[in-house]
Order: structure tokens, then sequence, then C-alpha cells
């Protein structure tokens, strides 16, 4: 029996979308506007089994969030704060350590290293942390530092970005997270992260790192002040960039989380609208190899539905995440690999195992 769209808008979609042609910025607009999320999400589906059959992908990582002091004062961050904040922290190279080793319980492959731009810490921290990881973990990949991170450690090292990131890459840096991308509309970007690194410069940290042999993810902050136009914007610029470079693995779509922020008058984003971010990315990322749910933000059960949805990936174990449980993520710090499983195998899914590059890929069997 043939598909019924709801909105008519769709029909001509789906006859590009089968014959893997490039959806353009107004049908980008047309998927974001549709009141029909069956409708997007069984185009999003179709292009998700296309390119993953079944499978459904997962990793056993850790995230490490160094510190929350940070230089920039962006409107839609609870985590970042003043030196002088009650709430401020910053881990020693020991500290870190030391949970590392707490958390290896079995075989972590991942580490994920977030934090905010701390005014006096140096460069040589950097390369000390990814050296003394890499030391007492030589197994474990290191994803760290986001664009606009990175950007802030050429600055502090006085050197070009390349020559940055080929000596975090000896020191043991393996690949870029997606963070700071946000929305790149500059209209937008100014009202919510006004002193950030901008979408050009975001782009270009990508654009260099690729270069360097470092494959990146990427992501976009919705559910703020942002509108249609401006995701199909940012959508476009990523595919761009990845037409030219094929450097990024994975897109995550991150939901707004607005307590303890200063756009604390936004309503939380409605399942509706995070289910419609993973399979409007799914359709117009179409040379990007892999969505990811991140659980944390959009709950467990919003993560395994969208796996009808358009994702192929559902992200991790995380074991302790900072950034968007200060803005009242009410979702776990920590998904056990079981129940990671459970919930892909109750979605009529075959999880697989992977390493951060998806270069080791495992199939569980139930
Ligand atoms: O850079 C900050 C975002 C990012 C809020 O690459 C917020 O695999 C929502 O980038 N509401 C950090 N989002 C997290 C991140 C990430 C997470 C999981 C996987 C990967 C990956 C990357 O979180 C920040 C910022 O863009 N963020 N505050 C907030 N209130």
């Amino acid at each position: 029996m043939l598909f019924e769209f709801e909105d008519k808008a769709l029909i001509p979609l789906e006859e590009k979308v089968r014959a893997q042609e490039r959806l353009s910025f107004e049908e980008g607009v047309t998927l974001w506007n549709s009141f029909d999320l069956l409708g997007v999400g069984y185009l999003a589906n179709i292009a998700r089994e296309r390119i993953h059959g079944d499978k459904t992908f997962f990793i056993h990582n850790r995230h490490i969030n160094p510190t929350n002091i940070c230089i920039n004062s962006c409107r839609f961050c609870a985590f970042g704060v003043k030196a002088d904040d009650p709430t401020a922290y910053e881990k020693s190279l020991d500290e870190i350590f030391s949970d590392a080793e707490k958390y290896m319980n079995g075989k972590v492959s991942e580490f994920h290293i977030v934090g905010g731009l701390h005014p006096d810490w140096s460069f040589q921290y950097y390369l000390d942390l990814l050296r003394g990881l890499k030391e007492r973990f030589p197994a474990v990949h290191i994803q760290a530092f986001t664009a606009v991170e990175v950007q802030y450690l050429a600055e502090l090292a006085g050197l070009p970005l390349g020559e940055t990131m080929v000596i975090l890459k000896e020191a043991g840096l393996g690949s870029i997270p997606g963070g700071g991308a946000e929305i790149f509309a500059p209209r937008v970007r100014k009202k919510i992260c006004g002193e950030k690194t901008t979408g050009e410069d975001w782009l270009n940290v990508h654009r260099t790192a690729h270069g360097a042999g470092l494959r990146t993810n990427a992501t976009m902050l919705y559910g703020h002040i942002e509108n249609a136009e401006d995701r199909t914007d940012h959508l476009i610029r990523l595919r761009e960039l990845q037409d030219e470079t094929g450097g990024f693995l994975t897109f995550i779509p991150l939901a707004f989380h607005p307590e303890n922020t200063r756009l604390d008058h936004l309503p939380t984003t409605p399942g509706q609208l995070d289910l419609k971010a993973l399979a409007v990315s799914r359709l117009m990322l179409d040379n990007f190899p892999h969505i990811k749910a991140f659980w944390i933000m959009i709950t467990p059960k919003i993560a395994q539905l969208s796996q009808s949805f358009g994702t192929d990936d559902m992200d991790g174990t995380v074991v302790e995440e900072k950034i968007i449980h200060a803005a009242g993520a009410a979702t776990d710090q920590i998904f056990h690999k079981n129940s990671i499983i459970e919930m892909i195998f109750e979605a009529g899914r075959q999880p697989v195992e992977r390493d951060t590059l998806y270069e080791d890929e495992q199939e569980v069997c139930v």
C-alpha cells in the first residue's frame, strides 16, 4: 500500500528522495513548516534505510567537562560561568585522569572532552591533558574541543589553526566534536551568542581540521529564536562544506534547554520538533554518513522513536554530562550499554557497537 501524505506539498519530495536527488533550500523550508510529521518521517526513513538498513550504532563513551569557567557569556548557555561564581569549577589534570580511570569499567572506547574557554589555562595544559590520557589509556580515542575551543587554543598558542591542529593531533587528539555551531545565521547568532566565534570561523576550523586529517562532527542548536529559513541555511552550509572536504562523520541536532539561561522565558522544545529536526537533517544532509539522536537532550524515548525518523546513531553511555544538565535536562547522566541495546532492539533495529570513526563495528546478538 502506498503511503498517504497528509501534507500534499510533500508528495513531489518522495520521488526526489527515492531518486537520491538533492533537496533545495525551498524544499528544506517546506519540510520544516510541514504539519505532517509522519510524512516527513516517512521520507527520512527512506534515506536512513537506504544508507544503513536496520543498523543503529552506539558507542561506549565517557564525557569529560574539565571546567565551566568561560570568557564568553552566551545567552543560551547555563554551563559557562565566571571564576567568582559559586558554581565555578576547574579540574586538575590528576582529577581528570582519576575520573577517567574510575569509570573505565570494561572498555570505554572514547573520551568526549568539551569545556569552557578558561581565561588562565595555557595551551600546555591542553597538551598535557591529551598526552596524559593517551599515556594512561592508549586504546581510547580522544574526541575533544569544539571548533570554538580549537580557535581559542590557536590564539593561546599564537599559531595558525592548521599548525595548532597538527600539534594537538600529535599529542593525542583523534577527532573534533560538533559543538559550538549553534546557528550560523548572523542575525540570530548575534542575539544568542554575539561574542562567540562566527559561523564562518566555525566552518573554517572544521575545513582546516579535515585538511589536517581529523574527522569531525557537526551540530545545530534549534528551538530558540531561529526560524525554518535559518535552520535550512545552517544545514545547507554544512552540506556545502561536506561536498568540499568529506570530513564530517555525524550530525547532531541539539534541542535548546532554557532553564538557568538568559533565554529562560522560552519554552522547551516539543517532541514534534525534536523528531522533525532529526528527520529534516537526514533529508537535507544527503552527504553526511550519520545522524545522531543525543538521548541526553531529547530523552531516550524520543531517541528510540527517532530510529524510524531518520537517525541511525544513539550516541552512547556518556556517564557524566554537565552542559545540558546545567540547563535543566531531566535525563540521567548515564545510559548503561545493555539498556541502549534493549532500546534499539525494541525499535526493531539491529544494535551495532562502534568506535568513534565507525571503523570497528560489532553487531550485537540477542
Ligand atoms: O557546544 C549549550 C550546546 C554543545 C545548551 O559531536 C546547549 O558527537 C541545548 O556539542 N541547550 C555541547 N544545547 C554538546 C555537543 C555534543 C553533544 C553530544 C555529542 C556531540 C558530538 C556533541 O551543547 C555546546 C552547545 O552548542 N548547548 N547550552 C542549552 N542550554
